[in-house]
């Protein structure tokens, strides 16, 4: 549960810092201001009038914890914040009410019954940047000018405020842990009981974190058997399953943060479910290996490279692979297994942003950090394995692939893959795991 004292004492704080550091970019690119807006729900399709839930403008959130529709903050140097609030009067729907209301005091609100009101709002004769997605409000209803329209280089620098993340939002992405934490464990229950469906995982751990389908941080990951090399399975079987492994990625959101946290099980009896267990259990040795090897300065691409090593050395010891790990690495053998980037900034977004200033190196394609770990980032480690056909196939039909045991990674398919996943939030202190905080169990192996 969330601390309200501390909270209301570190929301002020990280107010305070997030208005220098928006003075310091707006003055930096010659503007007076910035109108920052809340989002609109997107229609689901043109043939009809349905929307997706609303998913509001992180540089929003990174202020306040409001989902509100058609809304704007006013950001100006060294002044009070302005909340617009379009607090919809409607006979159709209702806002959602935020969980906390700690921020309310620390702007300026004035509400509006209609957002075309914000126009004669806003002050006159300033140089205003405008941060959202509707380029109509921006310009038609609120009338700025088309350059207003998120300047990129201004956002590169919004964007840089979000990559180190003040002690109000470590304690949201502590708290949005300890909720995932929660679903997880339910999920790892049923999957321990007996034979089930994804669909019913998936309900059962929504039902356990208290979250509906949509207010998820990302669409739940539920994948049995071979459905586990699917990286993102969101096609939930409805059958009840005897597949040997689970593999559950699934996060949740607090005040807006998310949480992002993968777990693989594994069950069953013979001699490809103990090798299987072989490679959980070496993931899970390795995972732990690149959390402890995660250390300030380093880059966090020399991170993933290591990672690759030590994939490596599971894939050996387990017998898929028969040749050095320095040579498996060398030929591209391990990327063939692992072809996902070792982790990514998290916060308002699960994939956050900022982090990626340059480019990966061309064996790293999808690596979505290449940043010097600093105190203050939250990222994720999680390293898998995986049985994916077609990148197995382009293997076998190399050279390269001469060194693996295809006999045995036919065995392996049907347990589909494994991935380990936590969080990790760098302290001047050292790196702390705000996932095993709360789920420290090591993977469920039931094999035997
Ligand atoms: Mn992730």
């Amino acid at each position: 549960m969330l601390d309200q004292a501390a909270l209301k004492t570190n929301y002020a704080a990280h107010l305070a810092w997030l208005s220098g550091e928006y003075g310091k970019v707006l003055n930096a690119h010659g503007l007076d201001g910035v109108v920052i807006h809340s989002g609109a729900p997107k229609p689901r399709s043109i043939f009809d009038d349905q929307f997706w839930q609303l998913r509001p403008v992180p540089h929003f959130h990174h202020w306040l914890p409001l989902e509100t529709s058609r809304s704007a903050l006013l950001i100006e140097a060294g002044k009070k914040p302005t909340l617009f609030w379009f607090n919809v009067l409607d006979f159709w729907e209702a806002a959602r009410k935020p969980e906390s209301d700690h921020f309310w005091s620390a702007f300026n609100v004035k509400e509006v019954a209609d957002p075309a009101a914000i126009r004669a709002l806003l002050p006159t004769g300033k140089r205003l940047a405008f941060i959202g997605e509707e380029k109509g409000d921006c310009c038609q209803l609120w009338g700025l000018p088309e350059t207003a329209y998120n300047p990129p280089e201004f956002l590169r620098a919004l964007d840089q405020l979000r990559v180190l993340k003040t002690p109000y939002e470590q304690m949201c992405l502590r708290e949005a842990n300890q909720r995932a934490a929660v679903g997880h464990r339910a999920v790892q229950e049923l999957f321990r009981r007996g034979d089930c469906s994804e669909f019913e995982l998936h309900l059962a751990y929504l039902r356990a974190t208290g979250q509906d389908d949509p207010e998820t941080p990302y669409k739940n990951i539920v994948a049995l058997g071979k459905n586990a090399a699917t990286l993102h399975h969101i096609g939930y079987g409805r059958e009840k399953s005897a597949a040997q492994t689970l593999l559950l990625d699934a996060g949740a959101k607090c005040l807006g943060y998310d949480s992002d946290i993968t777990r693989t099980a594994v069950r069953g009896k013979g001699a490809a479910a103990a090798t299987f267990a072989q490679l959980v259990t070496g993931l899970e040795r390795t995972q732990q290996r690149l959390c402890a090897e995660a250390t300030i300065g380093r880059p966090f691409e020399s991170l993933h490279e290591q990672t690759h090593d030590l994939v490596a050395d599971v894939l050996r010891e387990a017998g898929v692979a028969k040749a050095s790990s320095a040579d498996l690495v060398a030929s591209g053998v391990t990327r063939k297994f692992l072809p996902h980037g070792l982790g990514h900034s998290l916060g308002l977004q699960t994939h956050d942003v900022g982090c990626r200033n340059v480019a990966p190196k061309s064996d790293n394609p999808f690596l979505r950090n290449t940043s010097p770990i600093a105190v203050g980032q939250v990222f994720t480690i999680e390293p898998g394995i995986y049985f994916i056909d077609h990148l197995l196939a382009e293997l076998r039909a190399s050279p390269a692939g001469k060194v693996v045991d295809w006999n045995l990674v036919e065995a392996l398919k049907p347990f589909g893959g494994v991935r380990v996943e936590d969080d990790l939030i760098v302290q001047t202190s050292g790196v702390e795991n705000a996932t095993r905080a709360f789920l420290p169990e090591a993977p469920a192996i039931m094999v035997g």
